[in-house]
């Protein structure tokens, strides 16, 4: 399978899908929003995009497998599958602020391929397992820093009532006592990418697989660890929803801080 096509794929679809969303973003003011739980919204552009980015792959890969955010997945006897988020960060759009979109192809239980796009930036970020991760065709790497008072650390705050692990402000409390900065990004997506390029230390929150998994290759190919809160590897993760991205000293760090969460097992 050349991987290197299916990537430039990718990119076209993420662009795409970009100039779609952008036309909604220009005009966040006036968007229709729905709720679709707390603090989870979704626009006419989400369900847009994912149908936009599901009819282009498609129509070029009819027999793999899809899970996007906004509607339900389609199955094919395939052991590849898309996983797409097609606007991460919605609050962030809907608010006109940076948002993206986030494609990554499975093969089995391994991301293969990555691209994240964040179209009021113009950054498109790509990657392909073993072969690096890039940033509009700059390679990528975490940052090199050691010392915790200049960590730039990435979080997202906990959606009330769907926290699987308490405690979220008192950690915050913890880690900032420490570190240089505390940003949130708003989209898990672009955090990761951050991480890979340096713009973050590191970055941790409880969130869900689909809107990550492009952005763990990133760290993974920037050189950066991804675990999940308890150091336990990426495919646990997938099923605890406690992810941890950081260069090493920022992993090494925030593990310690982690340490007390009572840890969930996978099932
Ligand atoms: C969300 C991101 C948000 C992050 C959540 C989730 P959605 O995705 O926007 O920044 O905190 O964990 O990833 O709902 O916008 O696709």
């Amino acid at each position: 399978m050349n991987y290197e096509t299916v990537l430039q794929d990718m990119i076209a679809v993420a662009r795409e899908a970009g100039a779609l969303t952008l036309t909604h973003f220009r005009r966040f003011r006036d968007l229709e929003i729905g709720i679709k739980g707390p603090a989870d919204f979704v626009s006419d552009a989400d369900r847009e995009s994912e149908l936009l980015i599901r009819k282009y792959l498609f129509e070029r890969y009819p027999d793999w497998s899809f899970t996007g955010e906004e509607f339900d997945p389609v199955e094919k006897d395939s052991e590849h599958r898309w996983l797409v988020d097609p606007i991460d960060g919605t609050t962030n759009f809907i608010n006109g602020m940076d948002y993206t979109i986030s494609i990554a192809l499975r093969r089995g239980s391994e991301t293969v391929c990555g691209v994240l796009y964040n179209p009021p930036a113009d950054e498109m970020f790509w990657a392909l397992k073993g072969q690096g991760a890039f940033l509009n065709g700059e390679r990528l790497s975490v940052s090199r820093r050691t010392d915790v008072g200049l960590f730039n650390i990435g979080t997202g705050l906990p959606t009330p009532g769907l926290q699987l692990y308490p405690g979220a402000y008192e950690r915050l409390d913890a880690i900032r006592a420490d570190v240089g900065g505390i940003r949130i990004v708003g989209s898990a997506a672009n955090s990761c990418a951050y991480v890979a390029m340096g713009r973050l230390t590191g970055y941790y929150e409880e969130t869900g697989f689909t809107d990550t998994a492009a952005g763990i290759l990133f760290v993974e190919e920037a050189g950066g660890i991804v675990t999940d809160w308890w150091g336990r590897g990426p495919e646990v993760y997938e099923r605890t929803g406690a992810l941890l991205v950081a260069n090493p000293a920022a992993h090494a760090f925030l593990l310690e801080k982690f340490k007390d969460v009572p840890r969930k097992d996978p099932k």
